[in-house]
């Protein structure tokens, strides 16, 4: 099993944070997409969408979507649990990571895709990234509202939500977002997942 991934693009991080808070070490493969190698034929006969990561299994199957990615090796590796232990606490860890990742990481992706230098060789439309930067706002108050104090998302332990929601906040830092500015519990809870081993251990590039 490996993982085929570009270091610093958020839903890898996403996965990285995974898989360091669980003690796993899976061999990750470079896709350099500063040379567009997701769109290369050969990538694509593993993804079509283009896009990473991937899970590389041996018996040659490839897993596509990060949050896939991460219930699997969940149930392969149940600890430590990272997607809660009880079926109401493994619901309530989806649907709080699902509001974060579509909320909040979405948005940042959109304004990235849409805005960012990374991308000019696509097709970008500003009035696409002006929505995802005025539909921000709303879903960080919502979230800081709901944090506590314990630095992680739900109660107090690293979840699936902490790995999305910190993937959100290096990704919105490229594009000059920074998302806890308005929100103290948001920016307490950067600050003190920020210290984690698992966080000092991504291998993040400049902007
Ligand atoms: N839903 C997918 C999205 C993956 C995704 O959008 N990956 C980005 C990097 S974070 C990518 O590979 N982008 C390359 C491109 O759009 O060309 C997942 O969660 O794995």
């Amino acid at each position: 099993m490996k993982t085929l991934d570009f270091a610093s693009a958020p839903n890898p991080i996403k996965l990285r944070l995974y898989c360091a808070e669980k003690g796993l070490t899976i061999p990750f493969e470079h896709i350099d997409l500063t040379q567009s190698e997701q769109r290369k034929p050969a990538f694509l006969k593993k993804n079509p969408q283009g896009t990473v990561p991937i899970l590389a299994l041996d018996n040659g199957t490839y897993l596509t979507e990060s949050l896939v990615i991460m219930e699997y090796l969940e149930e392969l590796y149940p600890k430590p649990h990272m997607i809660g232990k009880t079926p109401l606490e493994r619901a309530y860890t989806r649907q709080i990571e699902r509001f974060i990742e579509w909320h909040i990481l979405h948005q940042t992706t959109q304004i990235f895709y849409h805005t960012h230098a990374f991308f000019s060789d696509q097709q970008q439309i500003p009035t696409i990234a002006a929505l995802a930067k005025a539909r921000l706002p709303k879903a960080l108050e919502h979230l800081n509202q709901f944090l506590n104090k314990s630095g992680f998302v739900i109660a107090n332990q690293p979840t699936i939500a902490d790995c999305t929601l910190f993937a959100a906040f290096v990704h919105a830092q490229r594009v000059d977002l920074d998302l806890g500015a308005e929100c103290k519990n948001i920016r307490h809870w950067h600050q003190c997942f920020s210290q984690r081993d698992s966080v000092k251990k991504l291998k993040l590039q400049p902007n």
